[in-house]
């Protein structure tokens, strides 16, 4: 590895949390996986949980490769089976947090039925489901969700299959937290995570997302950049929607937004209930009695609480978030702002909490728009007008956007 590109992987904000000797990662270029990788680590990081208690679980696509990525204990399990091994790492320990973050092949598909189980036990999971409509790793067959006439390998012709809509289907199983985002939507992602690692029972995030090589390449969609334009466009943010109209249609309008947060007993709070039923206050579970756990649970939210203060108020002084356990360099800084609300843990919480959810009532529909029309928008544009540059003839096809390609090549039938 060159020098250069050694400081490069080390000044990464995310090099604390992600793997940066295994960077270049394997995903194509404009894939939304890169992104939600991004997403989640700013919200581990943000969450102020412990990242040695944390455990993330993938299964095997291109997004089961996030666990070979992250600096966290990861396994990357065999596929469809990412939601049994996480269940059993859980209840292995339950001082974990578990992650499972994979591909709705592998998790609506072949681990479809460990997918509705454990929401229907409400099991304490986060569960981060890449969504790009298609089989990625494997050369771009039909999946549960490909949307109904939109092509894939195994659908040359069109998918005549019904799709699932998946808050839908999680709602319908019993998950207590649901939300929908594209991979425009990275703050909401973020915020998203945040709430889940924060919160007991089976928690779903659908993230939305282009697989450039396979799914829009074949449905001449255009690029990733094209697609995350058509999510800023044709997304409609309806928190709390019927998860019954939640449907997606082939380039259709996506609703989007937390759909549900509701309270319920978890899978191991529902476990613990019966067995104190059976034996009495002396249950033990894991060698600690019901309020040995529930008074060192206490005692990690009041951490996880002054962490966040801390990391609040060293952000607002303008420096980055640092995970609590690989915060050596910076700890005497933020040793001293945050003293006093670090003793107050609600306060605290409060006051970590606010700005990120001001970004995220107001961010997606503004502050994205921005983003598209100020930066990305005009760096095609320079792109287009370097084409431009050649002779005539060539300019004038070279200029033509890549949906205007995709119009000149033969059309595939549909509907
Ligand atoms: C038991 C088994 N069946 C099939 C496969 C082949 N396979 C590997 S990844 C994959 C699809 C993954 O799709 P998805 O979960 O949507 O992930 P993506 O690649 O789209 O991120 C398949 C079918 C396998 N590895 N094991
Ligand atoms: S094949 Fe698709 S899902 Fe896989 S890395 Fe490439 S763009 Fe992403
Ligand atoms: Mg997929």
């Amino acid at each position: 590895m060159s020098t250069e590109l050694g400081k490069f992987k080390a000044g990464s904000p995310m090099a604390d949390v992600l793997r940066m000797d295994r960077m270049p990662h394997i995903w194509c270029p404009g894939c939304g996986i890169g992104s939600e990788v991004n997403s989640f680590a700013d919200a581990v990081k943000r969450s102020g949980i412990d990242p040695k208690k944390l455990v993330v679980v993938s299964g095997i696509g291109c997004t089961g490769r996030v666990a070979g990525y992250v600096n966290f204990d990861s396994i990357h399990t065999t596929h469809g089976r990412a939601i049994a091994v996480a269940t059993g790492v859980k209840l292995a320990n339950p001082e974990l947090t578990v992650v499972v973050f994979s591909g709705e092949g592998d998790l609506a598909g072949i681990g479809g039925n460990h997918l509705i189980h454990a929401a229907r036990r409400n099991m304490d999971l986060v569960v981060i489901c890449n969504n790009n409509f298609t089989y990625g790793m494997t050369g771009g067959q039909v999946t549960p969700t490909t949307p109904n006439s939109a092509i894939a390998s195994t659908t040359p012709y069109g998918n005549y299959e019904y799709p699932f809509s998946l808050p839908f289907l999680m709602d319908a199983a019993g998950a207590t937290y649901i939300a929908r985002w594209t991979s425009v939507h990275s703050r909401n992602v973020t915020q998203s995570i945040e709430e889940a690692l924060l919160r007991k029972g089976f928690s779903f995030i659908e993230v939305i997302s282009p697989c450039t090589t396979l799914y829009l390449r074949r449905n001449r969609l255009g690029d990733g950049v094209d697609m995350l334009q058509h999510y800023q466009e044709n997304t409609i943010i309806k928190h709390g929607a019927d998860t019954r109209e939640t449907a997606i249609d082939y380039q259709g309008k996506i609703v989007i937004g937390k759909f549900v947060d509701k309270n319920k007993p978890s899978y191991l709070e529902a476990s613990d209930k019966c067995s104190i039923k059976l034996v009495g206050d002396d249950y033990q579970l894991y060698g600690k009695t019901i309020p040995e756990r529930e008074a060192e649970e206490k005692a990690e939210k009041e951490r996880i609480a002054a962490r966040r203060a801390a990391m609040a108020a060293a952000e607002a002084q303008g420096e980055a978030i640092v995970p609590a356990t690989t915060r050596k360099a910076s700890a005497a800084k933020v040793k001293k702002a945050p003293a006093k609300a670090a003793a107050t843990p609600k306060a605290a919480k409060k006051a970590a909490v606010k700005p990120v959810k001001k970004a995220v009532t107001k961010a997606p529909a503004k502050a994205a728009k921005t983003k598209f029309q100020s930066k990305i928008m005009p760096a095609k544009q320079a792109l287009a007008g370097t084409k431009k540059a050649a002779p005539k003839a060539a300019a004038q096809a070279k200029s033509k956007s890549t949906k205007a390609v995709a119009k000149a090549a033969p059309k595939k039938t549909r509907k």
